[in-house]
């Protein structure tokens, strides 16, 4: 079922690996949304060399957070290309400052916050592969890739995060506690954002569906 949305405005928030982008290909499935994952668009530039992906290079496989300024300017010029769509942003912004001005740019409609606990996710990201040019996610026992090391639609290698090494997973952790958090106080001061708590994705899927579903039937 695919659900009408406008140019709905969504964000979805949670810590590293708490499954936004699981969550979110399910969620552009059902509501047509378009997803724009800051992670998953720095390890494009990243992959091509390109000089935002040199320049951003070690930020990521250090676990830290790319400068705001950069940051800033290039998720803002990504979102002009999909203004006319609704859309669903995936791991931007982290940061109150990073908020404040998409807000000002352009204000979202609803924020999904995932809430699943650290041991939980340290546990996972041991397992997690991804292909890069999709940003499609797998992890061994939960969605298993149907050839091991392999794509299911493209068949193409797979590979592992260099920011999944316990030590970068740990600083990632602490950055969110941190710098990410207060970004939660920024959106309950504007009364859109909803909690999820589960500790596996498929306990957090129905509880977002109802939500989602009952609040397009308003509009
Ligand atoms: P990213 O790419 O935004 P994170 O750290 O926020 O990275 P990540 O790691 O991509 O988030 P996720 O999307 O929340 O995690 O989770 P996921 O990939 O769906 O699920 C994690 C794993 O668990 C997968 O293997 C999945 O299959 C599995 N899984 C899901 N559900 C279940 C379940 O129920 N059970 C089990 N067993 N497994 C499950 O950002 C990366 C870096 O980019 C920079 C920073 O350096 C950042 O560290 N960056 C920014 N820097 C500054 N400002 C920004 N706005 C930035 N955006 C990115
Ligand atoms: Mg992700």
């Amino acid at each position: 079922m695919q659900i009408k949305t406008k140019l709905l405005k969504t964000l979805i928030l949670g810590a590293p690996a708490s499954g936004k982008g699981t969550i979110s290909s399910r969620l552009v499935k059902r509501y047509g949304l378009e997803h724009v994952s800051s992670g998953d668009k720095l390890r494009d530039h990243i992959e091509k060399q390109t000089d935002l992906g040199k320049k951003v290079k070690s930020y990521l496989n250090e676990g830290k957070l790319v400068p705001d300024d950069v940051m800033i300017n290039f998720m803002v010029t990504e979102l002009k290309q999909v203004e006319n769509k609704p859309w669903l942003l995936d791991g931007f912004p982290r940061t109150v400052t990073q908020a404040d001005t998409l807000w000002k740019v352009k204000p979202v409609d609803i924020v999904l916050n995932l809430v699943v606990p650290f041991e939980v996710i340290i546990d996972r990201v041991k397992n997690r592969w991804v292909h890069l040019p999709s940003g499609r996610v797998y992890n061994i026992g939960f969605n298993t890739p149907k050839v091991m090391g392999k794509d299911d639609e493209t068949g193409e290698a797979l590979m592992q995060r260099a920011d999944d090494k316990p030590e970068a997973v740990k600083k990632r952790l602490e950055i969110y506690e941190s710098m990410t958090k207060p970004v939660i106080d920024f959106y309950k001061g504007k009364g859109i954002i909803k909690n999820f708590e589960g500790r596996t994705s498929d306990e957090i899927w129905p509880k977002i569906t109802d939500y989602m579903d009952n609040l397009l039937k308003k509009t």
